[in-house]
């Protein structure tokens, strides 16, 4: 007899996602000792638990995890959005001092207090949605203080909501207008000043390798100095033009290269050979109007695990759904359902560099229990949440 929980999921279907598909289980359950899963699989052969939540049949998948999105930010976009309805594109409003820089002056201008209150409706969107783990980054304040506020104000989020939390130091998001005549100074004071300080408060290192961000030389003395303060690194690559990065940030040894539509054959070799993950955004690719798809196929034909996130921000991708990310990941770059669940559970925890993604013993107790009868329901519909719980940590 198996040793008893404190509670079990029972009468449900599972897909665990381990294996190389959903790993489903028909009849099946789910125990957690604390925080902790303890159990998964038959339902027959389940333990005693002190409480038993009767699952009449629902799937469970693990609490979903939106491994990159830019969460905390002051202001939005809306302007803009009208203006490139007009006819302006993304690099001319922001080579006109407009995009990231604007969004930059009302991030400056908000204090720790005022961006968690902003984005806390967009953290509770993606906890509606099931969401148990949610990357943010920083990237909008671009001093170093501003940046420590953004980092602060993120870590505070998974204090005051029940969700894990994961910080990316993105300081190498823009070069800040007071650095304009001079980046390398700018990437010097990332390098030498802020890295360093956002050590305790950044679970990893971004930068946003791109025409009108950082040339890869700039992005690559980033990441060489995030490695060297013992920080994982990821990297904004491919999303506009192809500037290698994706093989710079697998040099690196990089958790993930991240949007990828510019991606070519040496990049997905490189990525292959170390293991990182291919982060697709779909959607900043639906919100920017591009118009060449990450390679997918080739990405499957290489083994580079693929996940799938939000991207949520005020410029490209002012989405906080989950749900629909994963339906535009199949209709945009037609991902099969396993691949858009395994997107937002094993391999965004991969992605992460975190345990978890998967039901099984030993993996945190972040469950998500849906009313549906197969799991393609979870991609299919646009705009539907058929949500009916979730478990965070065992609660
Ligand atoms: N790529 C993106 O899509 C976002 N950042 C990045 O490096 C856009 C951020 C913004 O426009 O505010
Ligand atoms: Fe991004």
């Amino acid at each position: 007899m198996a040793t008893p929980a404190d509670k079990l999921w029972r009468n449900a279907r599972l897909a665990t996602m381990t294996g190389d598909g959903l790993g489903a289980i028909d009849h099946g359950a789910v125990a957690a000792i604390g925080d902790t899963i303890s159990y998964v699989g038959p339902d027959a052969e389940a333990p005693d638990a002190t409480e038993i939540v009767d699952c009449e049949g629902r799937w469970i998948t693990p609490g979903l995890i939106d491994c990159h999105t830019h969460l905390v930010y002051a202001g939005n976009r809306a302007k803009e959005f009208e203006a490139r309805l007009d006819g302006a594109t993304y690099e001319e409003i922001a080579r006109a001092g407009g995009g990231i820089l604007s969004t930059v002056t009302a991030t400056r201008a908000a204090s720790e207090d005022d961006l968690i209150a902003s984005a806390l409706p967009r953290l509770d969107q993606l906890i509606g949605e099931g969401a148990t783990t949610v990357e943010i980054k920083s990237g909008y304040g671009l001093t170093l203080d501003d940046e420590l506020k953004m980092l602060r104000a993120a870590r505070r989020l998974g204090e005051v909501r029940n969700v894990r939390v994961r910080t990316t130091l993105l300081a190498a998001h823009a070069v800040p207008p007071e650095y304009r005549g001079d980046p390398d100074s700018y990437v010097d004071l990332v390098c030498d000043t802020i890295i360093p300080a956002a050590l305790g408060l950044a679970d990893a290192v971004d930068a946003f390798c791109e025409g009108i961000g950082f040339p890869p030389e700039q992005t690559d003395r980033v990441l060489t100095a995030a490695v060297a303060q013992g920080l994982p690194v990821k990297l904004h690559a491919e999303q506009l033009s192809n500037l290698h990065g994706a093989a710079l940030a697998a040099r690196h040894g990089a958790l993930s290269a991240d949007h990828l539509e510019h991606l070519d054959a040496s990049g997905i070799a490189a990525m292959a050979a170390s293991g990182t993950v291919a982060t697709l955004l779909p959607g900043a690719f639906y919100f920017t109007r591009e118009e060449r798809r990450p390679p997918v196929q080739a990405l499957r034909d290489e083994g580079v695990p693929i996940a799938i996130a939000t991207d949520c921000n005020p410029g490209t991708s002012p989405m906080a759904s989950i749900l629909l990310a994963m339906n535009m990941g199949a209709t945009f770059f037609r991902l099969t359902v396993a691949e858009c669940l395994r997107g937002v559970t094993v391999n965004a925890a991969r992605a992460l560099g975190i345990e978890g993604g998967t039901l099984q013993p030993g993996r945190p107790a972040d469950l998500a229990i849906w009313d549906i009868s197969d799991p393609a329901e979870l991609v299919y519909r646009i705009a539907a949440n058929p949500l009916h719980a979730r478990v965070y940590a065992g609660i």
